[in-house]
């Protein structure tokens, strides 16, 4: 029986990318690197999940011979453009740079309301997910989600189903009582992993990605009921 309702955050929750592109090009501009992801790039970059991870495979893209890839010297560069990054991301939020996605919140309630439990598992930080949902849910935005998977509790990050394994551990459900709502392949490929049904809400990032073997591929959530959710689980 369906029982929890499972959310990726960037992408899914609200379209988040493209102020993350912002927040990683002025980290860039601050720390004095010559780099700058324009769209086109950024959106191919966005198979690596993960904001460091995407960094450290640009740094070995333009310097294939850099061989002390993995050296502290270049791990504490990217942990601070990371660190850059996310401030800038947080601030932009704070100052309502994103919205959540058509019927999100609408979703969110009625599912709570129905007595499904609510859980979040996305590769992304745990600032950008509370700065993003304290916006719409209030400060105490994490009494809604009986579970929350993010970059700080599952370090492999999506297509690997750890986020999704630690979220379904955390609520104590087996997969098959449970739906997730993804935004990409990596993500899609990480909750079938983890043995999850997956309703599909592409945006113009991941449009062209191949969502073969979700339950559903939809435009947004605006038509999508806690009964339709039954009713598809069911079949
Ligand atoms: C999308 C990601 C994240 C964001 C950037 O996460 O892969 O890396 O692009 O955020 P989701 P960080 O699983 O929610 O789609 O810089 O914090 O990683
Ligand atoms: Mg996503």
């Amino acid at each position: 029986m369906l029982s929890a309702l499972i959310f990726d955050v960037d992408g899914t929750l609200a379209d988040t990318e493209s102020v993350h592109l912002q927040a990683f090009n002025h980290a860039f501009a601050q720390e004095g690197l010559g780099w700058h992801w324009d769209l086109a790039h950024y959106t191919r970059l966005l198979d690596i999940s993960g904001g460091k991870e995407r960094m450290l495979h640009h740094w070995q893209q333009v310097n294939p011979g850099l061989r002390e890839l993995h050296s502290g010297a270049v791990q504490a560069t990217i942990d601070r453009l990371h660190e850059v990054k996310t401030a800038f991301y947080e601030q932009a939020v704070n100052d309502g740079a994103v919205q959540l996605r058509p019927g999100v919140l609408a979703l969110l309630n009625e599912a709570s309301a129905a007595g499904l439990q609510l859980a979040i598992a996305t590769t992304t930080s745990p600032v950008n997910i509370a700065a993003l949902l304290r916006r719409d849910l209030g400060v105490d935005w994490r009494r809604h989600f009986r579970a929350v998977g993010d970059a700080s509790n599952a370090p492999l990050k999506k297509p690997h189903p750890q986020v999704y394994l630690r979220v379904l551990s955390d609520l104590g459900l087996a997969a098959a009582d449970c739906i997730a709502f993804e935004d990409s392949a990596n993500g899609l490929r990480a909750a079938r992993a983890a043995g999850l049904a997956t309703v599909i809400t592409p945006n113009s990032f991941t449009a062209h990605h191949d969502f073969t073997g979700a339950l559903r591929v939809v435009p947004d959530l605006s038509d999508v009921s806690v009964d339709r959710l039954r009713e598809w689980h069911e079949r």
